[in-house]
Formats: structure tokens, C-alpha cells, sequence
């Protein structure tokens, strides 16, 4: 059998704040691809498991940040990281904060740091912890900000999880991340409602499941001609079904909903929208006409 000899002497220590679900994941991958790691977590407990795999535990957030130039950041929210470091010195370090943000508060949140001397990396995690440190199963993070500070430490920050820089705004890797949340959303709210349809009937749900994967997937591949006709600006270019069309049909999806004694409450807002854009002279159109009637 073969071994990994890992010289961590070669690898970039990385101090790491927060020991969440996310945060201990990418702890253990940082550890596992043999970073020296110093950790900090509010509660000291959840510390221990790593310490027993040779981490560095700091007793506060002030000395893990003095440990490492490269800082990581993964902690609940925005006020957790206010708290967190508060007061701390942060000139001359690499602040890369995954924290789930605003693209405001990401720009914010550059700029706070800039004044502390500090460069700034934001970033957007689209992963769930399990998919941390396995590349087959697609983990990237969007980042933006200090271009000179994602060059200087991509290597490192690849471990974890893919990276995808997404430009010098702060703020767009939070952007990217909130529109691609925005749109799971939407799909969960849609699976809600089929699965709500089917439940007083003989459909088993693990039926239905693989069929909502194989017609949610097939029509993903609309969201690239909703791009081509933003940008062209012509909402009728490669139109397949048409909006007065959809209207026609959406009576039929609020009548099913009432006939299973299903509330229509995730739908209706959507429909209401494609009814408006209709009404407005839409109907040759695709959809996409619904975008412009949420910008205000
Ligand atoms: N988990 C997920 O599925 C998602 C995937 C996409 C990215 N998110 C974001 O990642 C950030 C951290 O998420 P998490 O999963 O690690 O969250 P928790 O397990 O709830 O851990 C929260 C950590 O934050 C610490 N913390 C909370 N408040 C404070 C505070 N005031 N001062 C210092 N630390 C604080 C908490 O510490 P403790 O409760 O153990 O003492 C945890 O370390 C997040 O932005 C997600 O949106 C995850």
C-alpha cells in the first residue's frame, strides 16, 4: 500500500474562525491535505475533535488571527463576524471571509477591512458540508475582491472546495451566490408543490421523486435562452410556448391544487406576474418578460 508523505512544511498554515458545520468541514479538509491549521471557535468544545488530529487551538479569536496570515472566515452571519473580530489587529493579513452575506454588506465588509490594512477575499459557498473536500460531487466557491490575494493563495483555497472568481467588486461572489440561492428556492417551492398534490393519493413519493429530477433538469436548459433574449432584448427570439399560452394553462394548475386540497400559495405569485406581463401585450413572448416586472 502506498502513503501520502505530506510536507506541511510546503503548505500554507491557515488560521480558520468558526467551527460550524461548514467551518469543521473545511477544517478537516484543510487538515487532511496537510495545511498546518490554528482554529478558534466561540465554544471551545467543538474545537476538541480537531485537536485531537494536531490542530492548533487558539483560546481567542485575536491570537488565531496573529498565528497565520491567511485568515478564513465561517461563522453564522454578518454580526458574528463584527463580534468575532472586534478590536482585533488586522494589518497585514489575507481576511477571506465565507460568510454568507449581502453584496452590500460584502462591499462593506471590503472596504472595513482595507481600513484595517488588511486585503479582502469574499466568498460564496455553493456546497453543503458533506460536499466539502469531494471533488466529484461538484463543491465550488464564488469568490471576489483582491484578485493579487485569490492568485497568491488559489492553491490553498482549492482544497476545500473549487473556486470561481467571479471579479474585483467584493460584492459579486455574494451577488452570484444570492441569485443561484434565490433560484434553489424558487425549485424547492416547486417541489413542494408537486410532492403536496400527490400526497392523499396512491403515489408513492419515491416515485415522483426521479421523475421532479428528470423535468427539473431538462427544463434548467431554458435559463440560457432567457439570457440570449435579455440581452438581445427581443423576449419572442426562440420562443417554444409561448405566454398567452402558459396563461391559458395556469387555470388548470390552481383548479388541480383546489381539486387535491392543496393550497396554491407557493404558485400564485409567479402566475400572477405571467398574467400582468400578458395583459401588458406580452402573450407572443416567452417568459422572460416576468424579469422586468420584479425590477423596481
Ligand atoms: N451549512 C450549510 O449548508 C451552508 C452551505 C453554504 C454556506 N453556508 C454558510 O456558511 C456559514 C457558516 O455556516 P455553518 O453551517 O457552519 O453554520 P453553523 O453550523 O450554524 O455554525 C455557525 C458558526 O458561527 C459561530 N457563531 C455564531 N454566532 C457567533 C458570534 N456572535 N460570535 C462568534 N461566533 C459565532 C458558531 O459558533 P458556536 O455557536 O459554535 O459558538 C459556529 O461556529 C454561514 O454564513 C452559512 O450561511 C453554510
Amino acid at each position: 500500500m502506498t502513503q501520502n508523505i505530506v510536507d506541511p512544511a510546503s503548505k500554507t498554515p491557515v488560521t480558520l474562525l468558526g467551527l460550524g458545520a461548514m467551518g469543521t468541514a473545511l477544517a478537516r479538509a484543510w487538515l487532511a491535505a496537510g495545511h498546518p491549521l490554528t482554529v478558534w471557535n466561540r465554544t471551545p468544545a467543538r474545537a476538541e475533535p480537531l485537536a485531537a488530529r494536531g490542530t492548533g487551538v487558539a483560546a481567542t479569536a485575536a491570537e488565531a488571527v496573529a498565528a497565520n496570515r491567511l485568515l478564513v472566515v465561517c461563522l453564522l452571519d454578518d454580526a458574528s463576524v463584527d463580534e468575532a473580530l472586534d478590536g482585533i489587529d488586522l494589518a497585514g493579513k489575507d481576511l477571506v471571509n465565507l460568510t454568507t452575506s449581502t453584496p452590500g454588506r460584502a462591499r462593506a465588509r471590503a472596504e472595513w477591512a482595507r481600513d484595517r490594512g488588511a486585503r479582502y477575499l469574499d466568498g460564496g459557498i455553493m456546497a453543503v458540508p458533506p460536499m466539502i473536500g469531494t471533488p466529484a460531487a461538484g463543491p465550488y466557491v464564488f469568490y471576489s475582491g483582491s484578485r493579487e490575494l485569490f492568485e497568491e493563495h488559489r492553491d490553498t483555497l482549492a482544497v476545500p472546495a473549487g473556486t470561481t472568481y467571479v471579479g474585483a467588486d467584493a460584492g459579486f461572489a455574494a451577488l452570484h451566490d444570492v441569485a443561484l440561492l434565490s433560484a434553489m428556492y424558487g425549485m424547492f417551492a416547486g417541489v413542494a408543490h408537486a410532492f403536496a398534490l400527490v400526497r392523499k393519493e396512491s403515489v408513492a413519493p419515491a416515485d415522483l421523486a426521479p421523475l421532479l429530477t428528470s423535468w427539473i433538469g431538462a427544463m434548467a436548459g431554458s435559463a440560457a435562452r432567457t439570457a440570449e433574449q435579455l440581452e438581445s432584448g427581443d423576449y419572442t427570439q426562440g420562443v417554444v410556448s409561448n405566454l398567452a399560452m402558459q396563461v391559458a394553462g395556469t387555470s388548470t394548475l390552481l383548479r388541480t391544487a383546489e381539486e387535491q386540497g392543496v393550497s396554491a400559495e407557493l404558485l400564485t405569485p409567479y402566475l400572477a406576474l405571467m398574467e400582468r406581463r400578458l395583459a401588458e401585450g406580452g402573450g407572443a413572448e416567452d417568459l422572460t418578460g416576468v424579469i422586468d416586472l420584479l425590477r423596481r
